[in-house]
């Protein structure tokens, strides 16, 4: 093992020296960004999803078990990975997406999403899929544009050919691939739901047939109590996509979603076959994650915008040169760690200045490597405005919530897994809470935050 682990060190020093080199040396970069996939909704983490191919992909590298994202809503989340910065800084709060083109005109910030640096590091790049921000072209692809309907066939066949004309480009290709599954409407064809039994799939161990009347499962604005998607039926039997769902409307409402994560599997599955077919797999980084998670009656909510575990921690791996597989690494990650992580395998020396995420590199290089002991989140129903929203603090352990009303939650992530049990007001936890109150504030102030959390003991 330790002969192993030397040899791979040798191994992957050399290729990342040597990709800051020339371009000949940089690897092709493809991103696979779901939508609304939760962490546990994928094989390797729930054996009751059949995703095969992506089981088998992410066991050729590196799982990350401990994701989250910027920001659990599409546009907001979608802004923060293009950008690099959180929602309070782009101003994408929520679905507000026009915001994003007036965040890139500030200043020299047109220059800074990460097409546009990948294009200056020598990279052609091409989006297909789900924007959620417009024209990707307008943010820097040079070629690509956005999918709005729900059918992702076409998507993938444009991807497919996307490759097939740039496997044999002199430049590298940079390809981010954002299906619109499993989002709703979940309408998946027969032979896919046909692998999951009627009323047998398994409900989380927080399913609650509506949620609790609390502003940590609000999914609106301040001092709403308002839970998404009670009155969207536009599923599989006409199956709401929100509360009140009981036990038999949840258990067919999962088998839709599962059934749509197969199919995406599948497709997944023909993209890394083109891959192998062109001869360009063994030189492509592959990141897979989603944009947010999902309330499968968790909580007894649907759709996501809480800082809850099943909304704002996705699943993620990364496969590719140099990347050790058939591990799992507990260390934090924010999706905001992307961008930089890709501008370093693409061999760039000095990231951008504004980036809040950090390379995820040295975790490549080691998996018992760690970047960060905190990870952040933010997140406000449609219709807020910036600095309205929930905003979490998340240790390996602890779980520190602000509500949008200003309200605190403490989670203990190893013994509350499930989010059952607000320790806030327990008097030993005391020091953890401030610690994180702390950290929090600290964060706030970095983002602009015009919400001011009194740390003062
Ligand atoms: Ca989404």
């Amino acid at each position: 093992m330790r002969l192993t682990l030397l040899v791979f060190g040798l191994v992957t020093s050399t290729l990342w020296s040597a990709a800051t080199a020339t371009a000949a040396t940089q690897p092709n970069l493809l991103v696979i960004f779901t939508d609304d996939q939760t962490f546990r909704a994928i094989g390797y983490n729930d054996p009751q999803v059949q995703t095969p191919h992506l089981d088998a992909l992410a066991k050729r590298g590196l799982i990350f078990d401990n994701a989250y994202v910027a920001s659990p809503i599409c546009a907001a989340s979608r802004a923060s990975m293009m950008s690099g910065v959180f929602p309070q800084q782009h101003g994408v709060i929520a679905l507000k997406y026009r915001e994003f083109r007036a965040y890139q005109a500030g200043g020299t910030r047109s220059d800074q999403t990460l097409a546009h640096q990948l294009n200056l590091a020598g990279y052609h790049t091409g989006f297909y899929g789900k924007s959620h921000l417009g024209a990707p072209t307008s943010y820097g692809f040079a070629a690509g544009d956005e999918r709005g309907a729900y059918d992702d066939k076409p998507t993938f066949e444009k991807a497919a050919a996307y490759l097939d004309v740039q496997a044999t480009n002199a430049k590298p290709f940079f390809l981010w691939l954002a299906p619109r599954q499993p989002h709703v409407p979940l309408l998946p064809e027969q032979r896919w739901l046909d692998l999951y039994p009627e009323g047998k799939l398994a409900l989380p161990e927080n399913y609650r047939l509506e949620p609790r009347q609390s502003s940590l499962n609000n999914q609106g604005i301040p001092g709403q109590h308002f839970y998404r998607d009670s009155n969207y039926r536009r599923n599989h039997r006409d199956l709401p996509a929100g509360p009140p769902r009981d036990v038999k409307t949840m258990r067919e409402f999962i088998r839709a979603y599962f059934a749509v994560i197969s199919h995406l599997d599948h497709q997944i599955g023909q993209i890394v076959a083109k891959l192998r077919s062109l001869g360009v797999l063994e030189n492509t980084v592959i990141v897979f994650l989603s944009d947010n998670g999902y309330h499968l009656g968790s909580h007894g909510l649907g759709n996501k915008i809480t800082m809850h575990e099943e909304s704002a921690r996705v699943p993620m791996f990364i496969v590719g040169p140099g990347v050790p597989s058939g591990v799992r690494t507990s260390a934090l990650v924010s999706s905001l760690d992307v961008y930089p992580t890709l501008l370093q395998l693409a061999g760039v020396r000095d990231l951008p200045e504004h980036l809040m995420g950090r390379s995820l590199v040295p975790i490549l290089k080691d998996p018992q490597a760690e970047v960060r002991t905190i990870v952040f989140s933010e997140c406000v129903g449609v219709g807020g405005t910036v600095g309205q929203g929930h905003r979490m603090a998340r240790t390996k352990q602890w779980k520190y919530i602000l509500t949008g009303t200003d309200e605190q939650y403490l989670f203990d992530q190893q013994k509350d897994p499930f989010e059952l049990r607000n320790r806030i007001d327990t008097p030993e936890l005391k020091p953890i809470a401030d610690e994180l109150r702390r950290e929090l504030s600290t964060w706030m102030q970095q983002v602009g935050d015009r919400k001011s959390l009194d740390v003062r003991e």
